[in-house]
This record gives C-alpha cells, structure tokens and sequence, in this order.
C-alpha cells in the first residue's frame, strides 16, 4: 500500500513537471518553421509546388511556374526536389536577388531576422516586413524561364 501511494505520487510528481514544460513551449518560437513547400522542375522550362505543409503559404499545386503567397511574419522552408542544377532564389525589386542557395549572395541572406539557411536540399527563411517590402518573383539561379510572382501579404 506504501509502494502504491509513493508509485502514486511520483507520476504526480512527474505529471506535475510535464506540464510545467509544455506550458513553456506555448512561447512562440521564432524560428519555427510554419510552412514547408517542396519544389521540383519541369526541365529547364519551370518550377511546380508538389506539395505545401503548415499555414501561411499558399498556391496552385503541380502548374507550372505558379504563384506563391507568402504570408508576412512567418517562417518557410523550401524543399527543393530540383536540387542544385536548379538553385532556388528569390528575387528583389530592381533585379537584386534577396535569397539565393547557391554562391549567389542575396542582399538579405545576413540579416539576422530573416535567419537564411541554405543547404543543398532547400532554403529556409523568415519573411520580414523589411524583406517583403522588396520581394520580387521566386526564379531557377541558372534558368529564367523558372519563375513566378510571390505575393506577400498581411
Ligand atoms: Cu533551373
């Protein structure tokens, strides 16, 4: 009887601190991701969304070179399928390029807000208003036939 009450009291104990943990993951983390796209090509001629995963990301799956709405304050990863014979960039107003995964230096790819993360496999970004204000369409860094608007929005 003992053993059962100490038993008891111990997974209360423990049920006590798990809750404790998971009331301070409620402190919105700024480098969740909130929506995963993933890309692929269609040869050297356009991107396709294959699929879009999460919240604030938004478009026409499987057309080609379609547009992509990106919602403002949130975080995006890019899966790019095409891989690096495609690299995925995106563009700034005035031909500047703000992100881009391959050796191209995009004009936002330090700021610390946006907090850019390129790998071979994709990019990942936080979409400032800073950043928005100055997006441009999303475009192949070696075909520009591969490209679309992105539109950010509130
Ligand atoms: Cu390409």
């Amino acid at each position: 009887m003992k053993q059962t009450i100490k038993v008891f009291i111990t997974g209360l104990f423990l049920f006590t601190i798990t809750l404790g943990c998971s009331k301070e993951d409620e402190i919105p983390d700024p480098n969740a991701i909130s929506a995963t796209i993933t890309a692929n090509n269609v040869g050297t001629s356009a991107y396709i969304f294959t699929s879009i995963e999460g919240s604030g990301a938004t478009s026409t799956l499987n057309m080609d070179n379609a547009a992509l709405t990106l919602k403002i304050g949130s975080r995006y990863q890019i899966i790019n399928l095409a891989g690096l014979p495609h690299p995925f960039t995106i563009r700034g107003i005035g031909n500047t390029t703000l992100l881009a995964q391959n050796d191209v230096v995009g004009t936002f790819e330090s700021n610390s807000a946006v907090n850019f993360i390129a790998t071979d496999t994709g990019i990942t970004f936080t979409l400032t208003a800073e950043m928005a204000a100055q997006i441009a369409p999303y475009q192949c860094g070696r075909h520009a036939a591969m490209t679309g608007n992105i539109s950010a929005i509130n």
